[in-house]
């Protein structure tokens, strides 16, 4: 596994399975958040500053020089992945 300081917001819904199957694909070490659709937590102050449109899923990471990254749009949040963790496209 390789170590990161990815957290992961994910609910039970597509979306969110993808995204950690391609974590664990890629061999990270991630935190997964659930984010409880059911209570609408997606849409609390807290997540919309990771994810404006206050939909699951969104990731955040940390760049080596300290910058927080988030990240919102399953498709945005792979291709992120894939840049920064999957260089070789192994
Ligand atoms: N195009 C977005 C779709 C995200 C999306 O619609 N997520 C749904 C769950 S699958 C959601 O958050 N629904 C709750 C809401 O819209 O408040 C993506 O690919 O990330």
């Amino acid at each position: 596994m390789t170590p990161t300081k990815i957290v992961a917001y994910v609910a039970q819904v597509p979306d969110g399975i993808k995204i950690t199957t391609l974590l664990e694909e890629l061999g990270l070490e991630y935190e997964m958040r659930l984010v409880d659709v059911s209570k609408a937590e997606q849409k609390e102050p807290w997540y919309l500053e990771i994810n404006p449109n206050g939909r699951v899923p969104a990731l955040t990471d940390v760049l080596p020089d300290g910058q927080l990254v988030k990240i919102f749009e399953s498709g945005s949040i792979m291709q992120y992945l894939v840049d920064r963790y999957d260089k070789n496209h192994m």
